[in-house]
């Protein structure tokens, strides 16, 4: 069985195929470099689900596969919920992860520890060729650091300290992260789906 991760982020990918391989399902996870370029819709939704949901459409009808898309990103209590769908580009178009993490630390300069709390959010939406959709949700929540800490993970994950942890999700191993994680939460509800049709 081949799907489909409607994405272009090489980290997200290997993240999911990750925790799909730990399930131990045998199921080919394809990403979007494996197929002919075609328009990716733009992220035009309000929220997570429904720029997954975007995104998955896309995939199904260009692919003709189960298609799954990973819509996520950082809720900051603080800042009302923000970067939140507009974690990946929070800092302008041409953002990295770097200038990211600078701009979050200076919104929340200042800000004391007992007010610094967010979470990691992520909406993983399933469209198949005949018309099926589904959506599974996972959240982590934690606090934002004072200073970036570790060198594994991506996007915000140097900044992330998960709830009840003194260290930040980019200093957990793979394994560690993927246990308590949005994504790793999510992914194993969309498993246990995929098991139920077996
Ligand atoms: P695709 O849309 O092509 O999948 P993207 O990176 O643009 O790739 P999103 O729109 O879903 O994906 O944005 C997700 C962003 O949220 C991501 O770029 C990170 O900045 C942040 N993010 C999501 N999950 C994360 C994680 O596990 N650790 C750290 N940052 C994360
Ligand atoms: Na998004």
């Amino acid at each position: 069985e081949r799907i489909v991760l409607a994405t272009n982020n090489p980290k997200k990918l290997a993240e999911l195929r990750r925790i799909v391989a730990a399930c131990g399902l045998a199921v080919e996870v394809s990403g979007l470099r494996d197929f002919p370029a075609y328009p990716e819709p733009e992220e035009t939704e309000r929220t997570f689900e429904g720029n997954a949901f975007l995104k998955a459409t896309a995939a199904a009808r260009e692919t003709g596969l189960v298609a799954v898309a990973d819509d996520s990103g950082l809720a900051v209590d603080e800042l009302n919920g923000m970067p939140g769908v507009r974690s990946a580009r929070w800092a302008g178009p041409a953002c990295d992860d770097e200038d990211n993490n600078a701009l979050l630390l200076a919104q929340l300069d200042g800000v004391p520890p007992s007010r610094r709390g967010a979470r990691f959010v992520c909406a993983l939406a399933m469209v198949s060729p005949d018309g099926e959709r589904r959506v599974w949700h996972g959240s982590m929540p934690g606090h934002i650091a004072e200073a970036p800490a570790g060198v594994n993970g991506f996007g915000y994950d140097p900044l992330f300290v998960p709830a009840g942890l003194s260290v930040s999700s980019a200093e957990l191993t793979a394994e560690e992260k993927d246990s308590i994680s949005h994504r790793g939460i999510a992914v194993r509800a969309f498993v246990d789906y995929l098991r139920g049709l077996s």
